[in-house]
């Protein structure tokens, strides 16, 4: 049994375009996930290269059982509906010490989707705290596309270091403190990022989606 999302968690989704924290895996199972992500880095020279980390959920079961995790359907279909498609996973791992950062971006603008109806649910396999390098989201900004350039900075984990072009409001960035086990929702739309990890490890794995959303192009 979950505890599905309360109708005020819902609105609070619709205002600020993200939720958090929604439990999902007890502190042993999210510790169990971690164990497994580090023995498939292990075996891959210690860490995911691309074709690992795009879409894993077709290449491990233990990451397609999770992403069908019952409290991870529960809190999507209380925001987007019944009838739901996971359309892609990644990981974001951010090592202790890392110079590994996300610039602020929104996903809308490179996923070449048809609509803008996609919730990214992420997954915490370790503890997300300021000092590791949380997610950072500006409530409200999930409203209005922004313009974006790429930069291909080095340290940054998007593919092609895509960063807003024009200034935002970071002051008003909320941090995604989560603990392992625990997830954040955010819309397709969402204003976020996340700075370098002044510590510790963070592991995340996203997202179920939308199935009237389609690919509109391949990019
Ligand atoms: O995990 C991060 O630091 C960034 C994640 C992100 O950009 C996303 O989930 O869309
Ligand atoms: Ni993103």
């Amino acid at each position: 049994m979950t505890i599905p999302l309360a109708p005020s968690a819902v609105d609070r989704y619709r205002r600020d375009g993200f939720y958090f924290p929604v439990p999902v895996l007890a502190p042993g199972e999210a510790l169990a996930c971690r164990r497994r992500l580090e023995a498939v880095e292990a075996a891959h020279g210690g860490q995911l290269g691309g074709e690992l980390r795009h879409k894993p959920h077709l290449l491990f079961t233990w990451l397609a059982d999770l992403v069908r995790h019952p409290a991870i359907l529960d809190a999507v279909e209380a925001v987007l509906g019944p009838n739901l498609l996971v359309w892609s996973t990644s990981f974001f791992i951010k090592d202790a010490h890392d110079p590994a950062y996300v610039s602020w971006h929104q996903d809308s603008t490179y996923w070449g989707l048809s609509a803008p109806d996609v919730v990214t649910a992420w997954l915490a396999f370790t503890d997300a705290t300021v000092e590791n390098g949380a997610m950072r989201m500006v409530p409200g900004s999930h409203d209005e596309q922004l313009a974006h350039r790429d930069t291909f900075a080095p340290n940054n984990l998007l593919s092609r270091g895509q960063e807003i072009a024009v200034e935002i409001d970071e002051a008003r960035g909320v941090d995604i403190v989560l603990r392992a086990g625990e997830m954040s929702l955010h819309h397709v739309r969402m204003v976020h990022g996340s700075p370098q990890s002044l510590r510790r490890p963070a592991h995340r794995l996203r997202d179920p989606l939308h199935p009237d959303v389609r690919e509109a192009a391949c990019r």
